[in-house]
This record gives structure tokens, C-alpha cells and sequence, in this order.
């Protein structure tokens, strides 16, 4: 078997540089998010506020755009109207820090949001609720998601955390993964879609929403990928206009009672971040960039109180090396490609036998998918070597800025 290489080449375009002053205009096409009017490549790291103190110098330091967390229902509503927004609780204070970093936010609302956490985040007496059904085209549960999403969103404008009233906030998310349990509420699963893309954009955020794992998302929600490796399995957006953005790539894998730590390595997500990139996606979030603990009775079932310690950083807020410094190394390297990527065209050619290439002009990514044999293949007249599944990034396409597998 030969070895499989690719070359995503782009094109060069000088984008003009406008810059944002009080509110921020948040939109997409086919290839980005556009703020400002300006496309964006954008690295995200999930960091949850009631898991952690925020470590957002350190996370900005390793090259992330932008801060995302859950929104945790059963922590904010303990009982039906008696809110609790304070300590650990403080989100709004979160989001301001994440602003005071001059980094963007994203918040992922839910309310289901699953995360380990007990109960999905829902609050246990919703289950006393007579005639409620979770996460289905039912009244009770419906009018109960519409009033918390409602409440969060409305405090979010009182303290103009919108990036269209000049905040941080670019993105939010509705629901969860449901595309993978939506079968099981049979008739009452995609009119309770619906109803959910509808509401949230109702709310009128002036900014995007996104869900996950929900590959018919309605418009204008976009449909985002959670996963291991989007680059491969990402079926792409639902519409030509709406931009790849990849919500939860997993740097570990939470841990349970009983099993071993998960230990994914940083040149096995650079790989697929790098893949990612390269196949036009545009925004990527790190779940977790930071996980922390799972204080108090919060983790579900089975659960660790140690959350994500395999994570760039780990439990304690400490750099986990090479993770942290490689993934930097790489957002660096992209960055470099930020012009051409966001405005030329992609192509692929092959380069010799069992071999592929993308190309246009100017930024370079070459793939090798095989993971045993180095590569050597000659462009344009220079030779150059790629070791197992790796890519290289060539930000002129002639020299090598990064290549994943080197740390
Ligand atoms: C926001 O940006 C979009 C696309 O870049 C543009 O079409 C729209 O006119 C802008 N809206 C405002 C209010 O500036
Ligand atoms: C790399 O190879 C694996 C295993 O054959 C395959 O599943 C995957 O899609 C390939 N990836 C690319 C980018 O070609
Ligand atoms: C494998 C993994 O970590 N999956 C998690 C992705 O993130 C959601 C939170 O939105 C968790 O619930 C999943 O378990």
C-alpha cells in the first residue's frame, strides 16, 4: 500500500482590516464566521466556571480566540425561581474576565448540556413537573427550557455581554448532541427541534447559534461536529452558506471509576486539528482546554471528581507538556496561513502514485495518513520529508513552519 499524501494549497487575497469599535457585527458564510466583516479562523477551549478558577491568560498564551462554557441549569435554579448566580456560580463575572483577557466567548446554554455533570444539568424537580417529558416536543418541558434560556440570555444583554452590544460573546448553542438520541422520541424529536432553533433565534442575540451533533439543524442554526477527528467524520454543514465549525474535539476523554486516564496525544489532535483546518474548517474548540474538578456532589454518575487532568491543562491549572506548548506551536503556524486560507480556493492534485494533493496558491498542507512509512515526495522542485501520519504546514508553501508529529 502506498502512502497517502495530500496537499491543501490556498490562494492569497489581502483582506482589508477593519476594526471593531463597541458593537461587533457577528455573521457566517461557507467559509467563517465574519466578524466585523472580516473571516476568522478561530481556537477555542472550553473552560466551565463552576469547575475551575478561570485560566484564561494561560489558555490566550497557548493561541485560543475564544472561551467556551457550558451554562449549568441545576447550579443556577437549585429550586423552581430561587436562583443562585453567586461565587462559583458567577458567569457573568467569567465572561467579563474572558472579556478583560480581550479573548471572544461562546456559551453553551443547552439546557441539557450532558458534561459529566449530574443530571445533564438539568434540575431534579422538573421531574415533578406533572406530564413533563425532557427534551421533546412537550408543553411543561418546553415552557420550562424557554424560561431558563430566556433568563440566561436576557441577563447576558443587561450586562451588554453580546458582542453585538460590544461583549464577547460571538456564539451560543442550543440543545446538545441530541442528533444522537433524537430517533428515540420518535414524531415528537424534530418538531421539538424545531421549536428549539426557533425559540433561541428568537431571542435575538445578534449573534449565531450553533448545535451540535444535529446535522439537520434548521436555519439559521448552524450544525457544528463534536468528536475525535471532525476532518474525517464531519459530514459538513447543512448549507453551503454555513461555516465548518467543530464544537468538542476531545483532547481525553473523561474518566470513571475504575478505568485508566485517557491519554491522547498532542500530535494525535494536532493531526486532526491541522486536517480540520485544512479541510476549510474554521472554528475549533478544545474540549477541554482546561477541565478542573467536579466539586461537591456535581460529577454524574460514576464520574471522577478529576475532570479532564489530561487536558492542555490539567486539573490544577498547570500546563500539561508537550500538549499545551505543541498545540500553541500550532495555532501559531496556522496563523501564519490566516490570508490566503480565509480567501482562496482549494483544490487537490495528485502527487505521484497513491498520492493527493489540494492545491492553489500560496499555504501548504501536506498530509501523510500512513501510519507507519516516513514520505518523501518532491514540490516544486524542493524534496521534503513527512513522518507517519503527520502534516506540515507550509505557510509559503515552500518552507516547514510545524509538522504535527514533531514535538
Ligand atoms: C453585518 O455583516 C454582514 C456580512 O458581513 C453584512 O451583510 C451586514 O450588512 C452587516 N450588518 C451591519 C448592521 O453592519
Ligand atoms: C486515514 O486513514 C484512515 C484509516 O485508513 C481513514 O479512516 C482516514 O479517513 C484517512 N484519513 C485521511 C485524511 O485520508
Ligand atoms: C467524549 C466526551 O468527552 N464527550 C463529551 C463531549 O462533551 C459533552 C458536553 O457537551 C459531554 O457530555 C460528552 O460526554
Amino acid at each position: 500500500m502506498g502512502s497517502w499524501l495530500f496537499l491543501f494549497i490556498v490562494g492569497l487575497f489581502l483582506a482589508a482590516s477593519v476594526s471593531g469599535v463597541g458593537s461587533r457585527n457577528v455573521t457566517y458564510d461557507g467559509r467563517s464566521l465574519i466578524i466585523d466583516g472580516q473571516h476568522k479562523i478561530l481556537f477555542s477551549g472550553s473552560i466551565h466556571y463552576p469547575r475551575s478558577t478561570p485560566q484564561i491568560a494561560k489558555a490566550k498564551a497557548g493561541g485560543l480566540d475564544v472561551i467556551e462554557t457550558l451554562v449549568f441549569w441545576n447550579l443556577h435554579e437549585p429550586q423552581p425561581e430561587q436562583f443562585d448566580f453567586s461565587g462559583q456560580r458567577d458567569i457573568v463575572r467569567f465572561i467579563k474576565e474572558i472579556q478583560a483577557q480581550g479573548l471572544y466567548a461562546c456559551i453553551r446554554i443547552g439546557p441539557f448540556i450532558q458534561g459529566e455533570w449530574s443530571y445533564g444539568g438539568l434540575p431534579f424537580w422538573l421531574h415533578d413537573i406533572p406530564g413533563i417529558v425532557y427534551r421533546s416536543d412537550n408543553e411543561p418541558f418546553k415552557y420550562q427550557m424557554k424560561k431558563f434560556v430566556s433568563k440566561i440570555v436576557n441577563m447576558m444583554k443587561a450586562e451588554k455581554l453580546y458582542a453585538s452590544q460590544g461583549g464577547p460573546i460571538i456564539l451560543s448553542q442550543i440543545e446538545n448532541e441530541y442528533g444522537m438520541v433524537e430517533a428515540a422520541f420518535r414524531d415528537k424529536g424534530p418538531p421539538y427541534i424545531r421549536w428549539a432553533a426557533e425559540m433561541a433565534v428568537g431571542l435575538q442575540t445578534g449573534v449565531p447559534w450553533v448545535m451540535c451533533k444535529q446535522n439537520n439543524a434548521p436555519d439559521p442554526v448552524i450544525n457544528a461536529c463534536n468528536g475525535r477527528r471532525c476532518g474525517e467524520t464531519f459530514p459538513g454543514p447543512n448549507s453551503p452558506n454555513k461555516p465548518a465549525i467543530w464544537t468538542e474535539n476531545w483532547t481525553s476523554f473523561y474518566q470513571v471509576y475504575g478505568d485508566e486516564p485517557d491519554i491522547r496525544s498532542a500530535e494525535d489532535i494536532a493531526f486532526h486539528v491541522a486536517l480540520f483546518i485544512a479541510k476549510k474548517g474554521s472554528y475549533v474548540n478544545y474540549y477541554m482546554y482546561h477541565g478542573g474538578t467536579n466539586f461537591g456532589r456535581t460529577a454524574a454518575a460514576y464520574v471522577l471528581t478529576s475532570y479532564y487532568d489530561q487536558a492542555p491543562l490539567d486539573e490544577y491549572g498547570l500546563f500539561r507538556q508537550p500538549k499545551w506548548g505543541h498545540l500553541k506551536e500550532l495555532h501559531a503556524a496556522i496563523k501564519l496561513c490566516l490570508n490566503p486560507m480565509l480567501s482562496g480556493e482549494y483544490t487537490t492534485m495528485a502527487l505521484g502514485k497513491s498520492q493527493e494533493r489540494e492545491f492553489s496558491r500560496l499555504c501548504c498542507f501536506s498530509v501523510n495518513n500512513d501510519t507507519r512509512k516516513t514520505v518523501v515526495v518532491t514540490f516544486q522542485d524542493s524534496l521534503y520529508e513527512l513522518p507517519p501520519k503527520s502534516i506540515s504546514i507550509l505557510p509559503d508553501c515552500k518552507t516547514v513552519a510545524f509538522n504535527t508529529a514533531k514535538v
